[in-house]
């Protein structure tokens, strides 16, 4: 039998079937890298295959923003259960080379959020985007803390799980 693992990576792979030729491509880009074993192959998830995951949505303020915003995408927890990732340490990665190692038990607990958007639409990589780790700190005044801001990462490309 498949593993849950396999489906979703074979899920990942599918092309898209509608839209315009750009949408297509734009569509099969990998935003987010996850390595889930030391030396293993990574998995190259793009926003057709993070959209396939349980979405999760809130609304908060964060230090980086005007006003509240309404963030939706996929939460960290959902993301261990979809890629049987166990309880431990992660490293996330950002664009901008900015990285830092958490443990997954604060993410879970803290309610940390893979957001896709704000407000409905997908961010650039000017604004934040495509994906941001992001606290629902309104919710859960315990994350407005500089340790829940130093893991609120931005333009996050990959998140390595350590052994
Ligand atoms: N992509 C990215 N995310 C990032 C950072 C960064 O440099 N790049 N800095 C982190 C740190 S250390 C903190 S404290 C918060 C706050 O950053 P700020 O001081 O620019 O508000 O963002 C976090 N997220
Ligand atoms: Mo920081």
């Amino acid at each position: 039998m498949l593993s849950r693992r396999t489906v979703l990576v074979s899920l990942a792979s599918l092309p898209f079937l509608s839209g315009t030729r750009n949408e297509a491509h734009a569509a099969e880009k990998p935003i987010l890298t996850l390595r889930l074993e030391k030396g293993g192959e990574p998995i190259r998830l793009d926003i057709a295959a993070l959209d396939a995951l349980p979405q999760t949505s809130f609304e908060t303020t964060t230090p980086w923003h005007q006003g509240k915003v309404r963030f939706s995408g996929v939460a960290f927890s959902s993301l261990m259960e979809a890629f049987e990732i166990e309880e431990g340490e992660v490293r996330l990665v950002a664009l901008n080379d900015y990285m830092v190692e958490s443990g997954t038990l604060e993410l879970t607990e803290g309610g940390a959020l893979l957001a896709t958007r704000a407000d409905g639409e997908t961010m650039p990589i000017s604004d934040k985007g495509p994906v941001f780790l992001v606290f629902p700190f309104d919710a859960k005044p315990e994350v407005q803390h500089q340790s829940y801001y130093s893991r609120s990462v931005w333009q996050l490309t990959e998140i390595d799980i350590l052994q």
